[in-house]
């Protein structure tokens, strides 16, 4: 079956958008293709977080910076992985904000990771203001869920006979009550009003999945329903909470920094982090009214 990606996404926007999201996608064989030899090798640097940076994290971010500024309609590239952006032609049309490789630390242990995009045009702006988001989940197969403010849709990567991105979920949704749920941090990092609504989500029906990668316990909310969250600011406001909630609000869910919508969120700087929330309405309109 030949790849439908590019038309998806062409005919839900456009032909240049869709370039520059089928270059990120065609991008994922070459990046599976570097795990082997990269798994947990540590470059000696750290990243602006802090964080070790594997040799699999600079390479990713250096690949998919590549790839996307080559389709000339990305003007910068704004990543977890670099100080500074990386500059395309300066009247290209995209901004992009990624963390290639998100659940980094996730690779040593053969477990799930990712790649998060989100894409503005002309300028940088509140998540309702993104033009695209979409993840990567690098599991027993490729995924790849994008959207364009119609829809959140789902396609696999296909490797035998035609290699291509074939739909596997159109508009995706989630349900509306029950499913799974994924907390991240330390109990008592979290305020008790919020560690009494975590206890009460398995007499609920809520089953505990969580994995140490955002891509992959968001994929799991958006298949089975529920809640992922890491309610102390950790993770990163425009290159992981935007476009998730993007993905998520679009599929019928919900988000929140505890106080708002994260599509609503300007943060103070790119490089800000935020608390998210994300799933569910009625899980999300519960924990912002615990705030209140
Ligand atoms: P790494 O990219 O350093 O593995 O961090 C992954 C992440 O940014 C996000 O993908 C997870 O949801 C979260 O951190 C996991 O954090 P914990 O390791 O504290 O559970």
């Amino acid at each position: 079956m030949p790849d439908q990606l590019l038309d998806h996404v062409a005919a839900d926007a456009n032909a240049e958008l869709a370039k520059v999201i089928d270059a990120i996608a065609k991008a994922s064989i070459d990046i599976r293709l570097e795990f082997p030899y990269r798994m947990g090798i540590v470059e000696g640097g750290e990243n602006k977080y802090g964080e070790q940076q594997l040799k699999l994290d600079a390479w990713t971010n250096e690949f998919l910076c590549d790839r996307m500024i080559e389709t000339n309609l990305v003007k910068a590239v704004y990543s977890e992985e670099l100080e500074q952006p990386e500059t395309g032609l300066p009247d290209a049309p995209y901004i992009i904000c990624m963390d290639p490789l998100d659940g980094s630390s996730n690779v040593k242990s053969n477990n799930s990771c990712g790649t998060i995009v989100s894409i503005y045009k002309n300028e940088l702006g509140r998540g309702s203001e993104q033009v695209a988001a979409l993840f990567k989940l690098y599991g027993p197969v490729t995924t790849l869920a994008y959207t364009v403010g119609k829809g959140t849709h789902q396609f696999i990567q296909q490797l035998k006979h035609d290699i291509g991105f074939v739909i596997s979920q159109e508009n995706m949704t989630l349900s509306a009550t029950g499913g799974i749920y994924g907390i991240g941090g330390k109990k008592e990092e979290w305020n008790p009003k919020l560690r009494t609504f975590v206890e009460g989500l398995e007499p609920r029906g809520y089953k505990l999945r969580y994995s140490g990668s955002m891509v992959g316990d968001v994929n799991q909310v958006l298949h089975y329903g529920g809640l992922f969250a890491y309610p102390k600011p950790k993770l990163r406001l425009n290159y992981e909470a935007k476009p998730m909630a993007f993905l998520i609000e679009q599929a019928g869910g919900a988000s929140t920094n505890g106080v708002q919508s994260l599509m609503e969120v300007l943060g103070d700087s790119v490089d800000a982090r935020t608390p998210v929330f994300l799933g569910n309405k009625d899980l999300i309109k519960e924990i912002e009214k615990m705030n209140r």
